[in-house]
């Protein structure tokens, strides 16, 4: 297909409300200025553009707007770009990125569908490095994604710096840690923090996880002490899950978990901790639930509120617990009834939001245990239509995890991430009646050539005709 020009709705997500006006068209040139308001800085910052007070395209601030909303007005004289919060404006930005450098006219109106836009990145399995994480970042706020999950702490390897227990990382972190020994390293607290301010001037919030009791085989080899017998274990870098579990009857556990948890809470300025909780199949079920009633109410006691796989609603769930629910089966009655007692949950089912499984049979990357999945499956479903019990008022949001079993490089991040992120992140944000598949597929087909051109190396699907 050849390039046609752009039109003001070719933009993903697609936004809520597009009235072109024909003919009128604004363009960016070098010396295009931009002017803002003091508390839009950083924001303007984003663009690139020089700076003046009367510059043609006009940052503002207008609070009737949602506070993540933003509305766009390109004239042949310029833009003026309004956001409910500084928020809203670096949407809007992300917007006028996808659409210059000419500017088609016409007025957006746009706000997302829901609050929390996630995608997660599990560097326990595979290490990548602070400067390779914020290079992520800048990708994915582009459609509009402002929460990053980071899977810290699992088997192969502990991630986190924890002043007090530096085995974690000194072991847990070192060479021969993650799949196949393939992926060692960790981030210290200094930058961890570093990490989280640079998510936060792109507005996106920094998840943290520290996955317990299970996923936990990299602590009791830095701490054999927190094993049943006290005894130590070996190190594992195959994918196995399911086989290693904190002791829920130790009290060196809890001092342990609270430490951990402590240290995670004072470097995040966010409101979340996640706990994980996943796969427990070595923590007697007795076990895990006596486990759950002593550590879920440790986010709180931080000012955080607590998330965790959905296998934390087999437990009760304090007030602001947050269950995420990643399976593929077409219902949950624990997660249904965590709905109706009023907690909120995250919607990444593997079957529609994994982006560690296999695109179809010839997929050099990824997993299957959930089947393939195309980019119109992570795109025609609906989350309030996914799990009976759970409708549109009890999901927070939709998260894209990307589990790194079989990621050895960057490269190959962006390989499974591209295109479907962009097709969850449309499900996330997007209204419900806004999207259709033939719409998507002609929108991203754009893509293909700005990826190239910025060397991001993305899965050429054979769904979409490629410009
Ligand atoms: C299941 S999803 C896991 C992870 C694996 C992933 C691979 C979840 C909560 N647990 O431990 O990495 O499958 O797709």
């Amino acid at each position: 297909m050849s390039e046609r020009t752009v039109q003001l709705g070719d933009v993903i997500p697609r936004p809520a409300s597009v009235r072109p006006v024909t003919d009128a068209t604004f363009p960016i040139v070098s010396g295009t200025a931009v002017s803002a308001p003091p508390d839009l800085e950083r924001v303007a910052a984003h663009l690139g553009l020089p700076r003046a007070a009367d510059g043609a395209i006009r940052l503002t601030l207008d609070r009737e707007l949602p506070a993540e909303g933003y509305r766009l007005e390109i004239t042949a004289d310029g833009v003026t770009l309004a956001g409910g919060a500084p928020a809203g404006v670096f949407w809007g930005v992300q917007t006028l990125r996808q659409l210059g450098p000419v500017l088609p006219g016409g007025v957006i109106e746009d706000h997302p569908r829901y609050p929390y836009r996630g995608v997660m990145l599990d560097l326990a399995r595979h290490f990548f490095t602070p400067d390779e994480v914020k290079a992520h970042i800048d990708l994915l706020v582009q459609f509009k994604i402002n929460h990053l999950h980071l899977h810290l702490t699992d088997d192969q390897g502990w991630r986190l710096e924890i002043p007090g227990w530096p085995r974690l990382t000194e072991v847990g972190g070192g060479p021969g840690t993650g799949v196949d020994g393939a992926g060692p390293g960790f981030l210290t607290c200094a930058e961890y923090a570093d990490l989280v301010a640079y998510a936060a001037d792109r507005f996106v919030t920094v998840v943290p996880e520290i996955d317990m009791p299970g996923h936990v085989n990299a602590v009791q080899v830095a701490y054999p002490e927190l094993t049943a017998d006290g005894q130590p274990v070996a190190p594992r870098t195959d994918a196995e899950v399911g086989y290693s579990s904190l002791v829920a009857g130790k009290e060196e556990t809890y001092a342990f978990v609270e430490a951990v948890l402590k240290t995670v809470a004072d470097l995040t300025p966010g409101p979340y901790l996640h706990i994980g909780g996943d796969e427990c199949m070595a923590t007697p079920p007795g076990d895990y639930r006596a486990f759950l009633e002593r550590v879920l109410p440790i986010p709180a006691a931080h000012g955080k509120s607590v998330i965790g796989w959905h296998e934390i609603a087999a437990v009760d769930l304090p007030e602001n617990a947050i269950v995420q629910f990643w399976r593929i089966e077409e219902s949950d009655e624990a997660v249904a009834r965590a709905a109706a007692s009023g907690r909120r949950v995250i919607v990444s089912p593997a079957d529609r939001t994994y982006l560690d499984m296999k695109y179809d049979a010839g997929s050099p990357l990824g997993l299957d245990w959930a089947g393939h999945l195309t980019v119109e499956r992570a795109y025609d479903w609906d989350p309030a239509e996914r799990l009976p019990g759970v409708g549109e008022e009890a999901i927070l949001g939709v998260e894209a995890p990307l589990w790194s079993e079989t990621l050895r490089s960057v490269d190959d991040v962006r390989y499974l991430t591209f295109p479907r992120l962009p097709a969850v992140a449309e499900v996330a944000w997007s209204p419900r009646g806004g999207r259709d598949w033939a719409s998507f597929r002609e929108r991203l087909a754009a893509f293909g050539p700005r990826w190239t051109a910025a060397g991001i190396n993305f899965h050429r699907a054979p769904e979409i005709d490629w410009h």
